[in-house]
């Protein structure tokens, strides 16, 4: 009787040992302490996730920005490493299924963004008209998506906006096999900060914010943002000087002016900031983001706040829109400045989802990605596409219209936080004074 236990007792064990596997370092599905943020990795979504999941948006960033910024190399180079940083073999081709396309697409962008012959020829191809509608500021573009029904298919929110903009499911997730042109994209500006595996957006341009000015007015190059914000200095140029029409880029550019992060919320700060940009209001020609290119070229600015792709435009001219001035000049002061990318994003409530895809892709397009590059001045995320670019647009990348190795350094990514909203309450403060 003894014996027979023992050996039902031997039995059980034995079960036991071989249900648990045997094995005390593999226990991968128990919850661990932490909770859902630690779930093993397969259980996360590589692609686009299906529209309930928590979006990208809720992520922290991995890194500080700033030294995301400052770790990235130069945009601008040369075609032979250009070619190194696309992030995979060529693209296959799209098939696309033209009984699926829409008639119409509703792209709503930012002004000057576009080659318009590439709307021509989208719809030559396609048979799609693409209706374009303009704005100036990531918030004007969400304030008029956000109740929903606004008509637009495609937006073209700016990192921080892509953020706000998936973290209140204002976006559709991307189907990336539709977006095969996708690889053409240099892996540096894939899977950032604000929205990491490029779930809702993909990289459209991207640039940086400085100083532009006119060098036939200047005896000493202004290199500082004093040359905006100190009144002894500014008040030459009275009624000939503009800022961007920006809530993010205006206090930021007066954050680094202060030496401080442009994302910086602290209440004494801002309230510098605030005193700061008020002080600055009297000597302004105006705050302006849609037409500074245009002032400048033709000399009634004499310097700006300005994104680089502007200053480049003043510089060049615009198509036959009108022509460029020879003696606008880009730089990034020695206090730093904002880095910023630009995305294509599809609306959660577009009816044109397949359409807005197939046009997205074929903006990802090599020689699409480089004739429009080529026209608007900013930078291409493009590797495939910046190898067509002309020298000229090369040599003026070179001259700072791009940033190098060193100017990296001094860039900055605008984040968005619940307590980035004081820029929301600073601004409109300012504006109403
Ligand atoms: N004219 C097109 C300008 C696009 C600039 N978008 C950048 C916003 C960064 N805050």
């Amino acid at each position: 009787m003894v014996r027979l236990r023992l050996m039902a007792l031997l039995l059980v064990a034995l079960l036991v040992v071989t249900a648990c596997g045997g094995s005390s370092t593999a226990q991968p599905t128990a919850a661990p302490a932490g909770g859902a943020t630690n779930a093993p990795a397969a259980e996360q979504p590589t692609a686009a996730p299906a529209p309930t999941a928590a979006p990208a948006a809720a992520e922290p960033p991995t890194a500080a920005p700033a030294a995301t910024a400052a770790a990235e190399p130069p945009t601008a180079a040369p075609a032979a490493t250009a070619a190194e940083q696309a992030t995979a073999a060529p693209a296959a081709e799209l098939q696309v299924d033209k009984s699926k396309l829409s008639k119409e697409l509703h792209f709503y962008n930012w002004t000057d963004y576009i080659d318009p012959d590439i709307l021509t020829n989208f719809e030559q191809e396609y048979g799609v008209k693409v209706i374009m509608d303009l704005y100036d500021a990531n918030e004007d573009m969400i304030a008029k998506v956000r109740p929903g029904n606004s008509g637009y298919d495609i937006v073209v929110p700016s990192d921080y906006a892509v953020d706000i903009m998936a973290h209140d499911k204002l976006l559709a997730p991307l189907d990336k096999s539709l977006l095969p042109n996708l690889s053409n994209i240099k892996k540096q500006n894939l899977d950032l900060y604000y929205d990491k595996g490029n779930a809702y957006s993909v990289p459209y341009f991207f640039g940086i914010s400085g100083l532009a000015y006119n060098k036939s007015k200047f005896t000493t190059a202004p290199d500082s943002w004093a040359s905006l914000f100190d009144p002894a200095q500014i008040e030459k140029y009275k009624g000939e000087v503009s800022m961007l029409d920006d809530q993010r880029e205006t206090p930021g550019a007066a954050l680094k002016y202060l030496g401080k992060s442009l994302n910086d919320t602290d209440p004494a700060d801002l309230k510098q900031v605030q005193d700061i940009l008020k002080a600055q209001k009297p000597f302004l020609a105006a705050y302006n983001s849609s037409d500074v290119n245009r002032k400048l070229a033709s000399g009634e600015y004499v310097i700006a706040h300005c994104w680089s792709g502007a200053a480049l435009q003043a510089r060049n001219g615009l198509g036959s829109d009108f022509a460029g001035n020879p003696d606008i000049v880009f730089v990034m002061p020695k206090e730093g400045g904002m880095i910023w990318q630009d995305n294509l994003a599809i609306l959660a409530d577009s009816p044109n989802k397949y359409t807005a895809h197939v046009f997205i892709n074929y903006l990802l397009g090599a020689d699409v990605a480089g004739k429009n590059a080529e026209y608007v001045g900013y930078l291409t995320p493009n590797a495939e596409g910046e190898k067509k670019l002309s020298p000229e647009i090369q040599a003026l990348y070179k001259e700072g219209f791009a940033p190098d190795e060193e100017m990296y350094k001094r860039l900055e990514w605008a984040v968005r936080n619940d307590k980035t909203t004081a820029f929301d309450e600073l601004w409109t403060a300012l504006k109403g004074e």
